[in-house]
């Protein structure tokens, strides 16, 4: 464990320290930014050549979906994007350690999980562009809709993965049944109360929750700094349950620390924290300006970083992929853009009055009297019958 003096070690922990985890001596890395595969006493990636390489595919499309969604909203097709450049890694890794029977509590930027849980891209357009509330069906690809309320989904998934316990997919013995729950949140995130009592309710109960924070060293304008004066992942050992801190650019690493925490919590061994140290590469939002608030000589030598380029030099110096490889994997995410595109711009604009019905699953009285005035207070429009078209 980290040796903190809490004296002039606190550089280690949040001066330099932050900005090159490298070097710290708990992070989780299996493959360096060089593309060199590293070894690690407690942690291994048991995965061949050819997971990398779909490894490789999975990140490259998620990155692909990510720039057609900024381009698209940069063209006022999207309300907004969040986007998860940089973050793709620690999204694919975690991503792929689910088992189709595990649940995931997304934020609102977790694209490369929702890539990896097959929900279809143009679902996550849909909602940026405001056309519906999320139009997948969240028991469908055990993904559960986006949440923009910082924090909240993890008191959301504390008590989904309790009530697995109850309904007995925990600890059964069988792999194919025992379940787990991931919930994914932000840095900022771990200041919300609702992060602090999810991971106490957790604990107590010992729920099958991996609660994945990527550390994405920003919250908007708000810097790690001012979250935290010790490194996120320690804060688990004062919840009781262990916290590790993986480099969340290396695909692998995540893929095998996540993997671990997710066979502890269905086999019953209750929660474990995943900080997984990474860089917001992007702005926040498509609203936001980073230029304002931040230097870019952290975004240059967090390029060093990437998490393609790192799967891409492994691939290449092994020999495991070669060009071909490559540039069938760059064509098939060309096609997906052009798709997402056409579909985007294909999405009809909803009913004004359609909002009332996603609500609830059963109207109740007080929504339906709502909409009934919203009815009346549309049609009290001139050009009513135009702008109503298809809204009753
Ligand atoms: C309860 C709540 N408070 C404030 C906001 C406004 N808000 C949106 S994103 C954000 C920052 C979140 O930062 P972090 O948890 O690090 O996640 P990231 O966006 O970096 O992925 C804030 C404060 C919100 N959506 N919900
Ligand atoms: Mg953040």
């Amino acid at each position: 464990m980290t040796n903190l003096d809490f004296g002039s070690g606190l550089g280690e922990v949040f001066g330099p320290g932050q900005h090159d985890a490298r070097r710290g001596p708990d992070l989780v890395q299996l493959l360096t930014p060089e593309g060199e595969r590293r070894e690690h006493p407690h942690f291994s990636f048991d995965l061949d050549d050819d997971a990398i390489r779909g490894f490789y595919r999975d990140l490259v499309m998620s990155r692909r979906i990510d720039t057609e969604a900024t381009a698209l909203q940069r063209q006022g097709e999207l309300g907004i994007w969040a986007s998860l450049l940089g973050q793709e890694a620690a999204q694919v890794g975690s991503g792929r350690a689910l088992s189709p029977q595990d649940f995931v509590f997304p934020t609102y930027r977790e694209h490369g999980v929702a890539w990896c849980r097959d929900v279809e891209p143009l679902h996550l357009l849909g909602l940026f562009r405001g056309v519906d509330q999320g139009g997948w069906e969240p028991t469908e690809h055990n993904f559960g809709l986006y949440t923009i309320v910082i924090g909240a989904q993890t008191l959301h998934a504390t008590g989904y993965a309790m009530g697995m316990q109850r309904d007995g997919v925990v600890g059964t013995g069988d792999a194919g049944r025992d379940a787990a729950v991931i919930a994914y949140f932000g840095d900022g995130a771990t200041s919300q109360g609702d992060v602090n009592e999810s991971f106490i309710w957790a604990s107590v109960f010992n729920a099958p929750v991996v609660f994945f924070c990527q550390n994405n060293q920003w919250a908007i304008s708000e810097p790690i700094e001012r979250q935290t004066r010790i490194p996120l992942y320690h804060r688990a050992l004062g919840f009781g349950f262990p916290g590790i801190r993986v480099d969340g650019n290396d695909v692998l690493a995540c893929y095998a620390v996540t993997q671990m925490a997710l066979r502890r919590a269905r086999e019953g061994s209750g929660p474990t924290f995943i900080e997984a140290y990474t860089y917001r590469m992007g702005a926040h939002t498509t609203s936001d300006d980073p230029t304002k608030y931040r230097l870019t000589d952290e975004l240059e030598h967090w390029k060093l970083k990437d998490p393609i380029a790192r799967v891409k030099a492994y691939l290449s110096r092994t020999g495991a992929a070669d060009e071909g490889y490559f540039n069938e994997v760059d064509t098939e995410s060309n096609a997906l853009a052009a798709r997402l595109r056409e579909g985007c711009l294909a999405m009809p604009d909803p009913s004004p009055l359609s909002i009332f019905d996603q609500v609830y699953a059963d109207q109740t009285p007080e929504l339906a009297e709502q909409k009934a005035q919203f009815a009346t207070y549309l049609a009290s429009f001139a050009d009513a019958p135009e702008n109503l078209e298809g809204a009753r």
